[in-house]
């Protein structure tokens, strides 16, 4: 009978444990040395999903072989006890660009997705360009942070502009915008194609308020359009960079 409680007690404070920042920053790490290493490492993932359909972790594309990484970026989301990491794999046989959501609960994977794209697969998709627009960005932690709430308005405004043209999203100008081989600059919104009744759906987030950026999966043009793995940087309430992974999983965007 003693055990039921002292058991409901674990299983809490091991939630609370792996929401905080200096575990999901382990986790994180973790990770990004499955990648690696190719065998999915010790990690378990209940629920997986690659380009937004269902697979295997172990054996699906992205993490049963290991991955040559040239540059990974980490993003913690203590809120909703998640993580982003954004790989390049310019030197990998394909070259890839990654980007894996992960959802915790307690120090369990509840739920992995990774949107991937190589040198034949993906909107744009040219990993060795992306690489090299990646690497000369600047990250740091903010010094004023912007709230939640704001970040996610600001990306929300960002999907929003596709079937409402008059939607402004504040930017910085120079603000890039990186999409496989299209480096959008200065305007990182400019070239958003406008039409009334674009869907944009599905929305996920993983938001790192410390580094002010913004991780969102979603359904590009809806169920059936793109897998869509974008992600934004933010300060000071505008816009700084944007990234994009887009998969066409019929063929067109
Ligand atoms: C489009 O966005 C503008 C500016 O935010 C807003 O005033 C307007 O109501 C929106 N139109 C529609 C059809 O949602
Ligand atoms: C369009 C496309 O190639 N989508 C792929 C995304 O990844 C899954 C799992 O690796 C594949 O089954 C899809 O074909």
């Amino acid at each position: 009978m003693l055990s039921f409680p002292l058991t409901l007690l674990a299983l809490a404070s091991q939630a609370l444990a792996a929401c905080d920042r200096a575990q999901l920053q382990k986790a994180a790490e973790s990770y990004i040395a499955a990648v690696t290493a190719g065998s999915g490492g010790t990690l378990d993932v209940a629920t997986y999903t690659e380009n937004f359909s269902n697979a295997k972790f172990k054996t699906g594309v992205v993490h049963s072989k290991p991955v040559k990484i040239g540059f990974s970026n980490n993003i913690l989301d203590t809120t909703n006890c998640a993580t982003f990491s954004e790989i390049t794999a310019p030197q990998n046989s394909p070259p890839m660009v990654i980007g894996t959501q992960i959802h915790y609960d307690g120090d369990k994977i509840a739920k992995m997705e990774t949107v991937y794209s190589t040198d034949k697969l993906g909107t744009f998709s040219n990993p060795a360009k992306t690489h090299g627009y990646f690497v000369k960005e600047t990250r740091g932690p903010l010094a004023k942070k912007d709230s939640r709430k704001t970040l996610q308005g600001i990306v929300d405004s960002y999907f929003d502009k596709f079937s409402n043209g008059t939607i402004q999203v504040p930017h910085f100008t120079p603000c890039d915008r990186v999409e496989g081989s299209m480096y959008v600059t200065p305007d990182c919104t400019a070239g958003i194609m406008s039409r009334a009744g674009r869907k944009m759906t599905d929305r996920r987030f993983v938001i790192d308020e410390d580094v002010g950026t913004v991780s969102i999966f979603l359904w590009f043009n809806g169920p059936g359009g793109s897998a869509d793995s974008h992600s934004f940087r933010i300060e000071d309430g505008k816009l700084k960079y944007v990234h994009a992974i887009m998969v066409p999983t019929n063929g067109k965007f």
